[in-house]
């Protein structure tokens, strides 16, 4: 599934407007195009945390093994469907273990089959796990719009308020429907400390909006590219000193030629502020899956250490 990158240029009939996450930004096709279009103002520390990956870290190698992506599906309350979702299972999976998750949310545009098919991330996870770089998890690729029709609508409908909607309810399919369905059918360490929520540009922002919301589920959080989704910081972290509890690891990425950038800024300097710890890496990609695999090749390594 192609990450429709070039949203910004593509003719917008509808405008719809929709209130999505409290707090977020509204979502609608003249947003998005404004957004993207945003000028780039970067800070002395808006810089690379971690060196670019090694060339060849997201393609296929000879003699690597290779972990098995499965269709798992679940049935949903918020929805009143069964649902959808990708799960990687390692190299040398075994029942007889027992594994920490990361759950991995897609873009505006994409489904349960981006993260995969788009950016190759159980590629670039076999890879890590070959060179020793990574724990053996669990990735749990779900469907994060949770709508009876939860399919990616057509290019002129990807800004409606329904679609948005849909990213802003999975936040209790997520928690009541699908953690437990997987912790149900999968050999899972079923705490918050094995258990990691992260994603990409929308899937960024449910997963700051989620995770930081729900770190007795999630002690580990990550955000790439995040989207006007993202609530306000503010009311992401309403207390701090939780925050630097709970928390495992909290990262935060983007590339510095993706108009969205302020979002993720925006969240980096009031974490800065609040001197709750958090990793930021900011690359010199744009909104593009080549940010989204360097930056899950940095966050998968550094995991349920
Ligand atoms: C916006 C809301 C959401 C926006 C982008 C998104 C550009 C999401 C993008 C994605 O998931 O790729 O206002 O503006």
């Amino acid at each position: 599934m192609q990450h429709i990158k070039a949203l910004a240029t593509i003719t917008l009939l509808t405008l719809a407007t929709a209130s999505l996450a409290q707090g977020a930004e509204t979502v609608t096709p003249d947003n998005a195009r404004a957004n993207f279009a945003r000028t780039i103002t970067l800070a002395p520390d808006d810089v690379r945390a971690f060196p670019k990956p090694p060339s060849g870290f997201d393609a296929p190698r000879p003699g690597v093994a290779a972990g098995r992506v499965e269709e798992f599906s679940y049935a949903s309350g918020v929805t009143g469907t069964q649902r959808q979702a990708s799960v990687y299972l390692p190299p040398g999976y075994s029942a007889e273990q027992r594994y920490p998750v990361l759950y991995l949310l897609h873009g505006i545009a994409g489904n349960q089959h981006e993260w995969s098919g788009y950016v190759r991330a159980n590629v670039v996870l076999d890879n890590l796990i070959a060179d020793g770089k990574m724990q053996p998890m669990i990735v749990v690729m779900p469907n994060g719009r949770a709508l009876a029709d939860d399919r990616p609508p057509p290019g002129d409908r990807v800004f409606t308020a329904e679609n948005a909607a849909g990213f802003a309810k999975f936040e209790r399919d997520l928690l009541e429907f699908l953690v437990p369905a997987v912790d149900a059918k999968y050999p899972t360490r079923a705490d918050a400390r094995h258990r990691a929520l992260a994603g990409l540009s929308m899937g960024g922002g449910q997963a700051l909006n989620f995770g930081l919301a729900h770190l007795d589920t999630f002690a580990s959080v990550g955000g790439f590219s995040s989207a006007p989704n993202t609530r306000p910081a503010t009311e992401l972290l309403p207390d701090a000193a939780a925050a630097r509890r709970q928390l495992a690891l909290l990262y935060l990425s983007c590339g510095n030629k993706d108009g969205l950038i302020n979002v993720s800024q925006a969240v980096h300097r009031a974490l800065k502020q609040q001197e709750i710890p958090h990793l930021w890496n900011v690359d010199e990609h744009g909104h593009d899956r080549e940010s989204w695999a360097e930056n899950l090749f940095h966050f998968a390594q550094r995991l349920f250490r």
